[in-house]
């Protein structure tokens, strides 16, 4: 495993801030931002070296956007809307790390930002009503409010295969990937995993590897993402737009540019039907998975047609009929898990230097000095690539040791399940706040992070207008919003199949129970909750 930062600040410090933000990603640098404009004397604390999270983390070859580059930026900096050019429709991650130290330079937002700072533990003191916050170097910063900006997706989880420290040569988790460019021209090339970071670092490397070797335990559903290029003309026309594309970002289920079609699928006659699924087949994103059928995802009988439609592409790009069979999941229907977008990832299995493992018919037994044992097979490899997923929306939470009202653990709290406060807010730990926490909407991120930082933005200036100290989620209110999260997930077909999205993930002790990890109603119910809240005068949170 290589790590991409490592500790290097070497004192121990004890300040004193009126906020802390935990993370430099999309969330924490705009929430510093609106801190600022409140006046609030605030520290972010980043484990990386540079900001960016996720688009800093991830750098692993062919990673990138799968929401549209301009419906993914920022929306409330016209300035900035006016001067980025994005010049893919999804962009590369280099071009999102650019863009993110853009924003930290416009604002000068690295001076309040310690780099290197991975917090350990955030304890909060009763009696001073103030947040301690312990970086794993031992520095010590005080605070009134604590924000956690740590990410849904940002805890890499590796398998625990035995042999794995004696591979020789080197190996990556695809979240934790070095900045140095790795260079597979030539080399013989393991992945394992198959999910959306699996699919695009898989079609990238089937380029230069003399030989690939896909290990796969659970095929998924991948459709088409039709990158290109945006010509300066194209950008130009797209600024004049960026009100239109962000109000639609606003009225659609999930934030995405794409919406579920309004009619059910078998209302529709069945060439008409076909001809729907062949043009979205044909468009750019997520329009086949969001934009389809509104029935696609409760009703059986519906999603089995759009399966069996994707099925008969898969079958017409892969030459092979027995690597064909392997590539369509046969234990879950499309749409019912993350659909990874790619890049003619289907038709990399037909070149002669790429293999297709089933490692659930003949599992991994263990990493050995020069590969790969599986249990039919001895495979030699230069390099092996994990592309094993995270611990969604929990793991960066059990990364920290929280501790909140009476020394309570938020790790113990929430063994058997988060529980929150519209995402943002837990009973028992006062004067801290959430952004993308479990139960957010999550879809496309940057519109429910904005909506989150403006939202806890309004609620501290509030609090501290009022010369409110302390703040806490009561229980009633922390339940209330959790049987919304759970009534409103019943009936949908994903809520049937192990993935990040229902929290399960084999490689952690504790996520093999599928529970209900995001909130799945609309963007637009999510925020009517949480708006709702605030129009009552912060209703469910009790203020002293
Ligand atoms: P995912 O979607 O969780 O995919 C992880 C993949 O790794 C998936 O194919 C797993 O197979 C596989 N995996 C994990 N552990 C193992 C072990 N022990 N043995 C074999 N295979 C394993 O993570 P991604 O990083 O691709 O994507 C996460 C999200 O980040 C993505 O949805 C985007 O929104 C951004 P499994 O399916 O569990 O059988």
């Amino acid at each position: 495993m290589s790590a991409a930062a490592p500790m290097t600040e070497p004192a121990i410090q004890t300040d004193s801030f009126d906020a802390i933000v935990i993370g430099a990603g999309m969330s924490g640098l705009y929430q510093l931002i609106k801190l600022r404009e409140l006046g609030l004397r605030t520290r972010v604390l980043e484990a990386g070296t540079g900001v960016g999270g996720t688009w800093y983390w991830n750098r692993y070859p062919g990673c990138r956007f799968d929401s549209e580059s301009y419906s993914y930026g920022y929306s409330f900096d016209q300035e900035l809307l006016a001067e980025w050019d994005w010049t893919e429709h999804f962009a590369p991650q280099p071009e999102t790390e650019r863009y993110l130290n853009r924003v930290a330079d416009k604002y000068d937002l690295r001076r309040d930002i310690q780099f290197s700072a991975r917090v350990k533990a955030a304890r909060w003191d009763e009696a001073g009503r103030m947040w301690t916050v312990e970086l794993e170097n031992g520095g010590l910063h005080r605070s009134r409010f604590l924000i956690t900006a740590i990410g849904a997706l940002s805890s890499p989880t590796m398998p625990s295969f035995p042999g794995m420290e004696e591979f020789r040569g080197p190996s990556f988790h695809t979240g934790l990937w070095p900045k140095e460019p790795v260079d597979f021209a030539g080399k013989r090339v393991a992945v394992i995993g198959t999910g959306a970071s699996g699919v695009q670092t898989i079609q990238e490397v089937a380029k230069t590897a003399a030989q690939l070797t896909v290990f796969q335990r659970t095929p998924n559903w991948c459709a088409p993402l039709h990158n290109g290029t945006i010509p300066p003309e194209e950008m130009a026309e797209i600024r004049t737009r960026y009100d239109e594309i962000f109000q639609r970002c606003r009225e659609t289920w999930a934030c995405f540019l794409h919406t579920a079609h309004p009619q059910n699928t078998f209302d529709v006659p069945a060439e008409e039907r076909r001809a729907f699924l062949e043009k979205l087949y044909a468009e750019r994103g997520f329009g086949i998975w969001v934009g389809n059928y509104q029935d696609m995802l409760t009703d059986r009988a519906a999603n089995e047609e759009v399966s069996r439609f994707i099925a008969g592409k898969i079958r017409e790009r892969v030459k092979d009929p027995q690597v064909a069979e392997r590539l369509i999941p046969k234990n879950h229907g499309f749409g019912t898990r993350r659909v990874p977008l790619e890049t003619h990832y289907y038709e990399v299995y037909n070149q002669p230097n790429v293999t297709l493992v089933d490692s659930k018919a003949t599992p991994i037994e263990r990493i050995t000095p020069t590969g790969i044992k599986t249990s039919e097979a001895e495979y030699e490899f230069d390099i092996i690539v994990y592309a094993t997923g995270f611990d969604a929306l929990r793991g960066a939470f059990d990364r920290i040791d929280f501790r909140g009202r009476d020394g309570v653990a938020l790790k113990e709290k929430w063994r058997d399940g988060a529980t929150s406060l519209v995402g943002m807010l837990v009973d028992e730990f006062p004067n801290m706040l959430m952004l993308v926490g479990p139960h957010n909407a999550l879809g496309n991120i940057p519109r429910t992070i904005e909506f989150n930082v403006e939202w806890v933005a309004d609620f501290l200036h509030y609090v501290t207008e009022r010369g409110i100290t302390r703040f806490e989620a009561s229980p009633e209110a922390v339940g209330e919003w959790m049987a919304h999260v759970m009534e409103i997930a019943q009936g949908l077909l994903s809520m049937e199949v192990d993935s990040w999205m229902t929290g399960v993930n084999i490689n952690v002790e504790g996520r093999q129970v599928r529970r209900v990890a995001r909130y799945t109603g609309s963007a637009e119910n999510y925020r009517a909750w949480a708006n709702g809240i605030a129009r009552r005068g912060y209703e469910g949170i009790g203020t002293s």
